[in-house]
């Protein structure tokens, strides 16, 4: 038996990936001192597999995102960038004014670069997964290059189509016709055949290939293509097949691929154990069984780990055990959480447990691979400690009865509002007499460094609770001012004493726990900590009343309460697995009503429960969606169970949102606002698409992750072609998301712009 790990984060233990990286935009260090950086980093990664485990990847540090190093590889570098001139291109294509688009790495929070693909004309470029073996083995180390595999990048590619009316002539869209999808890979092939060559010329004799995408649901056709492909690729190295975050969409024709050995995801659910059980494993292939979690941070009982890995044995006569999906989505290492939540245990020699006992992060589960390994070779000091963990990992943690009660008796009644929306709507426009057009925002406005510093030295108690709160009270009252000035009709309160929107709830409600430096990369150099959810959850006291009244006490203008949607909350958290996700997400809409009812008793009129991870959540499997949107819709429901006059907004970004319109709408919420930055050709065409869509919406009019101020022309043209599909009564006017990580300087103008569009359009469509 061997073991393999992947996907180790690459943040480092101090953040040094992100500060590499930031430092460099700035023009702090050279590039020569980012290569340095990276490959330092490199060189830890690697020495961390190197201890514990049997096998290894390269190619994983990658500057910026996988994806995008995938598509610079292959050649498709967009002819708006010119010829590829090094980091420079490479930079601009992630982030410069007219970067590739960013979405959701399957039903993660880590976002990729979506390549674009304006032709079939490939290209080797730069090898980027032979330099890094290189590199390595130039330090005597070997290890397995590990690359996106050609379906999977195809997978998540778009790629320029011509289209009809409302989008233009040519645009760009995920490859669905498989005449298409054959014809791409059949041109991408050769590229990939001569990375593998010379890989092969240089010693490398395994190829990881990471193939998630064999997890969606496949026709049989593309089964034939990923066949013919795999057989092509492994004329040239032995390769490896990776799956993970879901089960293989098709276990007997996955185990037929023409490779050396087959990966699979043995936690996400059961699928594909039930598989190997039901129709056995080949014997002339190695079986890579991804036993240890790399999405949950919960340390695994071993015992039970090391009897899966000895039935497997049975079914596949060269076992590799490894992570169920890559690591990233862990932080790198326990070690340094020192506040994590104490309880009281009643277990052999223990009275009081803290949570850091019951958790590994990524290096903690190198350490299990390794355990395991160990264990199962008869190693006597292994055994020694898995009987240990054995005792500290089933305890209950964080019970509280009256929260499983009130979920227990939860009935229809909970997730329906009183009136339906058209009578809703008509009570809520009595009392806020809003214009049509009427302009918003997201929520958050900039976290200027002052911020950032004052609520440190709040956290660290170098500044008094007291002094902290005049502080947000002054952001508050500058907020409200500037908003007022430029002529905003729904005001909030710009989040100024907020982190992270999910953390924020986090370290308000009981049963999750936030760490210190438990960072996770999101995309780029941008990170969050994701909290664990490792109790049953409620609301000790009030989480925003205080802001959110206090803004309101300053404007007659309505102000917005603003709030986290249970499912998001959920899906940026780590959470146990004791009990169904659902009860989770019910346990946190029931703490989130609470906030709802007192913000109304307060006066409150608009409420906005932010969904933003709202479709990341759904399955890889359309056959598990409905199941999945019926508990996530019902948290929603239950949450924003606001009296009728009382408008409910929710807002969406950085996800594909076309095929999901229909769950959307069943959260019956009042107004939704939406990102449609870099698509919204898509967005638009989707609410073309949907009959009967009566709710109101705002389409980001611009897109915030741009520093540059929007034309009117370019605000105007967005809500001209939204009003080709919605009736203008419908629309709203908003940016497409928070403003948290933007400028003042930028954000002012910006927002004029934008209300002045609206202004005019008011007065261009005014009815008598
Ligand atoms: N929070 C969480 N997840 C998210 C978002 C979020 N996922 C989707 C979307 N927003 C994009 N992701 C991020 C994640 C982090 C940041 C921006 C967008 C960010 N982070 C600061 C940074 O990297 O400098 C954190 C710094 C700090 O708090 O010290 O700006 O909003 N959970
Ligand atoms: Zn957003």
């Amino acid at each position: 038996m061997e073991t393999l790990a992947y996907g180790f984060p690459k943040l480092g233990e101090k953040r040094e990936f992100k500060n590499l990286l930031e430092n460099y935009w700035k023009g702090k260090i050279s590039e020569e001192d980012l290569i340095k950086g990276i490959n330092a980093l490199r060189d830890w990664m690697v020495g961390l597999y190197k201890d514990t485990v049997d096998l290894f990847p390269s190619n994983e540090l990658s500057y910026y995102d996988f994806m995008l190093d995938t598509a610079i590889m292959v050649g498709a570098v967009p002819s708006r960038f010119g010829e590829f001139k090094g980091l420079s291109t490479y930079f601009e294509m992630a982030r410069g004014s007219q970067a590739l688009e960013m979405t959701k790495y399957f039903n993660t929070n880590y976002h990729y670069l979506v390549p674009e693909l304006e032709g079939t004309d490939f290209k080797l470029l730069k090898n980027y997964p032979l330099e890094e073996y290189l590199y390595f083995k130039s330090k005597g180390i070997e290890t397995l290059p590990k690359i996106i595999s050609p379906y999977t990048f195809l997978k998540l590619s778009k790629a320029l189509v011509k289209g009809s009316s409302p989008l233009p002539v040519y645009h760009l869209s995920k490859i669905e016709r498989f005449e298409d999808l054959e014809r791409y890979l059949l041109a991408l092939l050769p590229v990939y055949e001569e990375v593998l060559k010379q890989l092969r010329q240089e010693g490398a004799k395994v190829v990881l290939f990471e193939d998630p995408a064999l997890c969606y649901e496949m026709e049989s056709q593309e089964w034939d293509l990923v066949h013919e492909m795999y057989k092509r690729l492994s004329e040239h190295a032995d390769i490896y097949v990776m799956t993970y975050y879901d089960s293989v969409s098709d276990y007997k024709r996955f185990v037929d691929l023409p490779v050396k050995a087959l990966g699979l995801d043995l936690v996400s659910n059961r699928e594909n154990l039930e598989n190997i059980r039901k129709h056995g494993f080949p014997s002339d292939k190695k079986l890579i069984a991804g036993i240890i979690n790399g999405r949950q941070v919960w340390r695994a009982s071993l015992t039970e780990k090391i009897r899966l890995a000895e039935e497997l044995l049975k079914y596949a006569q060269h076992l590799i055990i490894s992570n169920s999906c890559p690591l990233f989505h862990l932080p790198v290492s326990t070690q340094p959480e020192e506040d994590l939540p104490v309880h009281q245990v009643q277990i052999e020699g223990l009275t009081s447990l803290s949570l850091k006992e019951r958790l590994a992060f990524a290096k903690e589960k190198l350490q299990e691979l390794n355990l395991i390994k160990r264990a199962i070779e008869g190693d006597q000091q292994a055994r020694m400690m898995v009987e240990k963990v054995e005792n500290i990992v089933s305890v209950p943690f964080g019970v509280n009865q009256e929260v499983r009660r009130r979920v227990n008796a939860l009935t229809e009644r909970d997730f329906q509002r009183e009136l339906d929306y058209k009578e809703r709507i008509k009570l809520q426009q009595e009392i806020l007499r809003l214009p049509t057009f009427p302009t918003t925002t997201i929520g958050s406005f900039p976290q200027t460094e002052e911020v950032r510093k004052i609520r440190a030295s709040y956290t660290a108690g170098k500044v008094s609770p007291k002094e902290y709160e005049e502080f947000i009270k002054k952001q508050i009252q500058h907020v409200i001012r500037v908003q007022e000035e430029i002529g905003l009709d729904v005001l909030v309160h710009g989040e100024f004493e907020r982190t992270d929107m999910v953390e924020f709830f986090a370290q308000k409600l009981e049963g999750i726990a936030t760490t210190k430096h438990g960072w996770v990369l999101s995309y780029g150099s941008r990170v969050y900590r994701p909290p664990i959810i490792y109790g049953d959850v409620y609301r000790p006291s009030p989480m925003t009343l205080n802001e959110i009244t206090y803004a309101q006490s300053l404007t007659e203008k309505p102000v917005k309460g603003m709030l986290t949607g249970p499912v998001t909350i959920l899906n940026w958290s780590y959470y146990r697995e004791d009990i169904p996700k659902k009860e989770i997400a019910y346990q946190i809409a029931l703490a989130l009503l609470e906030e709802v009812k007192d913000l109304e008793r307060a006066g409150i009129k608009i409420i906005q429960i932010d969904e933003p991870a709202f479709r990341e959540g759904a399955p890889i499997k359309r056959k598990d969606w409905d199941e999945y949107f019926d508990w996530a819709v019902k948290a929603f429901r239950l949450c924003s169970r606001a009296n009728p006059q009382t408008q409910i907004h929710t807002h969406m970004c950085y996800s594909e949102f076309n095929d999901v319109m229909e769950y959307i709408y069943q959260m019956d919420f009042d107004v939704i606002s939406i990102e449609a930055s870099r698509s919204k050709g898509e967005i638009i065409s989707a609410f073309e698409k949907f009959k009967g869509w009566d709710r109101q919406i705002g389409i980001g009019v611009y897109d915030i992750h741009s520093p540059a101020v929007p034309t009117k022309e370019s605000i105007r043209s967005v809500l001209e072609r939204a009003m080709k599909v919605l009736p203008k009564e419908l629309l709203w006017v908003n940016p497409d998301c928070g403003l948290k990580t933007r400028r003042w300087e930028e954000v002012v103008p910006s927002l004029k712009n934008m209300v002045e569009v609206a202004q005019e359009l008011r007065e261009k469509y005014a009815t008598v």
